[in-house]
């Protein structure tokens, strides 16, 4: 055996005993190991058999379950299971409604017991329908980090990060893909046919009656294409599932050659900036966080896309920190540049330029997937099922990277900031004074956001662009009494950093009326309670005498045994 062979076993047998030593650590927290009695599935679990491609659409042959791939539903179960099962890492909330009443499921990973400062990261995936893989990546490191953190691997990361993962912005468009594979865009209702309606069998159903819909047939054992007149007027095909490009729709350069016009073609940008609920909901999600980087999931070319999208130059502010992000990217990923790809076209409306141009995030698309047009839309986009896995695995470190903030590793360091008031249970009537400290080792001139909760998930922004300041005077007159959780972000001109109050601060109605009212009622009380003491003492003396009594008989009692 030579030296390189030598060094080859060796490090085959190291990482080998590494994979043992850890499947059979038996020191797993047992807040974070699976329970015996708990059903819940890790992804690699649900795929350890996933079929290989067959020809046709392959999501047209599984039908609504979409085979091996999630569908609405089971996303659904698979994350509500996976915060009851992992309650102190994991968080399930809705951020907003699809036109067709779906819930957009957005996850938070983090240490739900530590409540030292810490900074925010999100992913999206699924802005395009047909990009199945985007959700699998995105649930595959839902799992895989709540996984390895139960052997210690990802606490430090999940102690000072609150990671937010919204695997499915489109469950809409998904929900088409067992019999229309080819659907990137939302399912905004669109009047295809110029008939000013779009419900053209007027059954009340908005878009409903696709006239041109796939089929698997059972005989030539291949997927079909039916195209119909369903709403007889002598047209076929002619209503389609409508729709918006959600990556095109965003209020950024909105308005260019970079997207269309028309309401049929597939790069459709809606009628204005955020007209879909889909990107009203991440906007709103995005204004109630203060996120330094993110990252979006897309499948059809393998890229590593930053902004700008709408003229194809770097950002000249953060040019030099997105050049060697993604030289990081590209090692972590094997993903070429954007550049490199032969692509390059312009875009308009999209998502990336939004994050950057109004919430300054460090942001970049991940397209993931590519493949050599076969005619099929599935195979285009989407891996075999038996392919899944190491798609995810590939994609996985590169998001770890970016969740882990990795600018802040090696420049400028993050600001401290911490809530001091309220640090104690408090009642507040008419208004309260929330106090912080902060400070940062570079930097001056530190900009402060102060926020509100009642559940924890949804944010108000009480005020922002707060420079050095290190308190805020809430007037809550006008406040709904409640509970509330108070937040507060802190910037240095180059990263976020939050932090969420120890209590939460109780506001109290004030006692109705004037006050005159006031003190009616306070005498009408005082009155009332001097009754009832009055009769009470009254009561109580007779009490005392048949208590007397009874201790007389008992002591009779105890007599006569004597
Ligand atoms: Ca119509
Ligand atoms: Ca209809
Ligand atoms: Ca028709
Ligand atoms: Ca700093
Ligand atoms: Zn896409």
């Amino acid at each position: 055996m030579n030296r390189k062979a030598f060094a080859v076993v060796a490090i085959l047998l190291f990482v080998n005993y590494q994979t043992l030593s850890v499947t059979i650590d038996a020191s797993i927290p047992s807040h974070i190991k699976k329970q015996e009695s708990e059903s819940y599935q890790w992804i690699w679990e649900e795929l350890s058999s996933a079929p290989s491609s067959i020809i046709g659409e392959d999501v047209v042959f599984w039908g609504e379950s979409l085979g091996p791939y999630h569908n609405y539903t089971e996303i659904s179960s698979k994350l509500s299971l996976l915060n009851s099962t992992f309650s102190e890492f994991v968080d399930l909330y809705s951020i907003g409604q699809t036109w067709h009443g779906r819930d957009i499921w957005c996850v938070k990973l983090t240490n739900e017991t530590i409540t030292t400062p810490k900074t925010e990261f999100y992913i999206v995936g699924a802005h395009h329908a047909r990009e199945l893989i985007s959700v699998e990546n995105c649930l595959y490191f839902i799992d895989k980090i709540i996984y390895e953190t139960g052997f210690g691997l990802y606490e430090n990361l999940l102690t000072s990060t609150e990671i937010y993962i919204i695997p499915m912005l489109n469950p809409d468009g998904l929900s088409i893909m067992h019999f229309y594979p080819e659907q990137r865009k939302n399912l905004r209702p669109i009047d295809d046919e110029g008939d000013n309606t779009t419900d053209a069998n007027l059954d009340g159903f908005l878009d409903d009656e696709l006239e041109r819909i796939y089929f698997w047939n059972e005989t030539s054992n291949i997927s079909e294409i039916v195209q119909e007149d369903l709403d007889g007027d002598f047209m076929i095909a002619e209503d389609l599932p409508g729709g918006v490009d959600l990556n095109r729709n965003y209020g950024a350069f909105w308005n260019g050659t970079g997207s269309s016009s028309d309401e049929i073609d597939p790069l459709y940008r809606g009628p204005e900036p955020f007209s879909e609920n889909e990107t009203r909901a991440l906007r709103d999600f995005m204004k109630q966080h203060f996120f330094n980087f993110a990252l979006s999931m897309h499948s059809g070319i393998e890229a590593i896309i930053p902004p700008w999208g709408y003229n194809g130059t770097l950002p000249l502010k953060d040019e030099v920190e997105y050049n060697a992000l993604m030289a990081q990217l590209k090692t972590l990923t094997l993903l070429p540049f954007w550049n490199e790809t032969g692509s390059g076209y312009l875009a308009n409306g999209v998502w990336d330029d939004y994050c950057y141009l109004y919430h300054d995030i460090i942001c970049f698309t991940l397209e993931v997937y590519e493949a050599v047009w076969n005619g099929y839309f599935f195979d285009y986009y989407n891996p075999a099922g038996n392919s899944i896995l190491t798609n995810c695995e590939n994609i996985f470190d590169a998001l770890v990277f970016m969740a882990e903030g990795p600018q802040l590793t090696y420049s400028n360091s993050l600001p401290s900031i911490a809530v001091e008031s309220p640090r104690s249970p408090n009642q507040v009537f008419e208004n309260y004074t929330i106090e912080w400290t902060m400070s940062d080792v570079e930097d001056s001139n530190l900009n402060c956001s102060v926020l509100v909760s009642v559940d924890g998930y949804s944010w108000t922004v009480l005020a922002d662009n707060l420079i050095d300041e290190t308190s805020y005077f809430w007037n809550v007159t006008d406040v709904q009494p409640g509970s509330y959780y108070l937040k507060v972000a802190v910037s240095d001109g180059e990263n976020w950093i939050t932090d969420v109050g120890d209590v939460r601060l109780n506001v109290k109605k004030e006692v109705e009326g004037s006050r005159f009212g006031f003190w009616l009622l306070a005498i009408s009380f005082g009155g009332l309670a001097a009754i009832y003491i009055f009769f009470n003492i009254r009561k109580q003396k007779k009490i005392g005498k048949i208590w007397g009594r009874e201790q007389s008989i008992d002591d009779q009692k105890e007599d006569s045994k004597k």
